[in-house]
């Protein structure tokens, strides 16, 4: 068995770990990352792309916004289509302000990657086996697996950013923990291509047909997602399926502009609400994915989790400047509260948004009487300037919330 110390073990290399290690680093902290596959599985996972000033800004303070700052595109609005008829949601103008940034998680990852191996902070790739202990002892530890060989990671804290299919939560237990869930009776359909976009800003379209989204990685790059059955394999659609049902499903103007191509990534994303509380045990944190999911609808997963990371980053500060560990117990409480809001704001965007069809929606309602209901609600969203604020707010992210005192 090999021992090796550090003050933060962080399980997970995903966004949440790197961005959390980056911050860490920068504040003298020092840190290990263990994460069960490669770098380039990691950077293979096709997900986000819409990031939050909040987002942003974090990026900047850990010193990895470079190629960010320079290729992301900055959107001042985006718009909603409900049944060919489109309303642009003017973001800056109803918010007094604020813009998102369309820059893709996998650039984001790898920025992270090659600041963190240039920094020269140590990442264990392909760890298995990986197992928290002692959590709730002032001796935490890790141990995991690597080439055959045996780990023991001695630590302060363990940071789960482990995504949602990791081993930190189960390390809570069950009667400890509270899970929240709701599965959706469809998923989203994703394909990425080499075409440009067929429109400057994101188009969410609710449709007779489904729920369909226009959005982008560049000038070039575009990424749309179809609302499938669950039933659905991604192999059962052909490429020219997709473009032919994503024209159905978006305005007519944005329709006649798509501009076909041969499909670089095609996947289907299952849609999930999902909260897991308390989200800190004894000295280990849950973070990012590793504590909640929301269905991709309003943007949020991402942004979440750069808020929790940043509510843990000034904790572990706090705790390591000057040695009170009183203001460890905040954690839950500031991060859930943010996370109970964008888990509410994705849930109602997702509901308003996508065809229930003869299943449950909302309520247990019959999907066609629950479908009634969002019409009405999106249409009197989307028909008031009041309410097309209350979406612009949602959708740039409501600010991070300080530490008390
Ligand atoms: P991740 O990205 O899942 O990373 C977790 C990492 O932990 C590793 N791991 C383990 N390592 C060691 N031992 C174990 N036992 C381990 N188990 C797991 C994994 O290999 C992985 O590398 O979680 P993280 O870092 O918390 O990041 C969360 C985000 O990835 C996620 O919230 C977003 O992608 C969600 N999301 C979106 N978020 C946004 O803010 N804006 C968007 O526009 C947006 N679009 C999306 C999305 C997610 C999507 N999918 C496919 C779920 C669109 C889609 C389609
Ligand atoms: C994406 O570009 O992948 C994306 C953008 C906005 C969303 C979800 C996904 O709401």
């Amino acid at each position: 068995m090999k021992t090796i110390k550090t003050q933060v073990a962080i399980i997970g290399a995903g966004p949440s770990g790197l961005l959390l290690g980056q911050l860490l680093a920068k504040q003298g902290i020092s840190n290990i990352i263990v994460e069960r596959v490669t770098g380039d599985y990691v950077l293979g996972r096709i997900r986000a792309g819409i990031l939050e000033q909040g987002f942003v800004d974090l990026v900047r303070e850990a010193g990895v916004s470079e190629r960010m700052d320079a290729e992301g595109h900055v959107h001042e609005g985006f718009v909603i289509s409900n049944n060919g008829n489109a309303t642009r949601i003017d973001l800056k103008e109803l918010t007094g302000g604020d813009v998102v940034v369309c820059y893709g998680q996998v650039e984001i990852t790898r920025d992270l990657m090659a600041a963190r191996a240039a920094a020269g902070l140590e990442t264990y790739y392909e760890a298995k086996e990986v197992q928290p202990h002692d959590v709730k002892s002032d001796q935490p530890y890790l141990t995991f697996e690597r080439n055959g060989e045996q780990y023991r990671l001695e630590c302060d804290f363990i940071a789960g950013c482990d995504g949602f299919h990791g081993v930190s939560r189960q390390t809570i237990p069950a009667e400890i923990r509270t899970e929240h869930e709701r599965v959706y009776p469809f998923g989203w359909l994703g394909l990425l291509a080499d075409t440009p976009p067929c429109h400057d800003e994101l188009i969410y379209a609710k449709s007779d047909r489904g729920f369909a989204l226009a959005s982008q990685r560049s000038a070039t790059r575009s990424r749309y997602y179809l609302q499938v059955p669950l039933t659905d394999n991604a192999e059962d659609w052909s490429d020219d399926d997709f473009w032919t049902e994503l024209k159905r499903r978006l305005p007519p103007e944005a329709a006649a502009n798509v501009q076909t191509g041969p499909s670089l990534e095609k996947s289907i994303a299952p849609l999930r609400s999902f909260v897991c509380e308390p989200m800190q045990y004894g000295n280990l944190f849950l973070v990012g994915d590793a504590a909640h999911i929301v269905p991709p609808t309003g943007a949020k997963g991402l942004n979440l989790a750069a808020s929790d990371v940043a509510t843990l980053y000034k904790i572990m500060t706090r705790v390591y400047e000057s040695g009170d560990r009183s203001c460890i117990e905040q954690y839950s409480e500031i991060a859930l509260r943010r996370v109970w809001n964008g888990e509410r704001f994705s849930w109602w965007m997702t509901n308003m948004l996508h065809d229930f069809g003869a299943e449950l929606g909302g309520n247990g309602l019959e999907g066609q009487t629950f479908n009634r209901f969002m019409e009405s609600e999106l249409n009197y969203y989307l028909g008031s300037e009041n309410g097309r604020k209350v979406i612009a707010e949602q959708y740039v992210g409501l600010p991070y919330e300080d530490l008390k005192d």
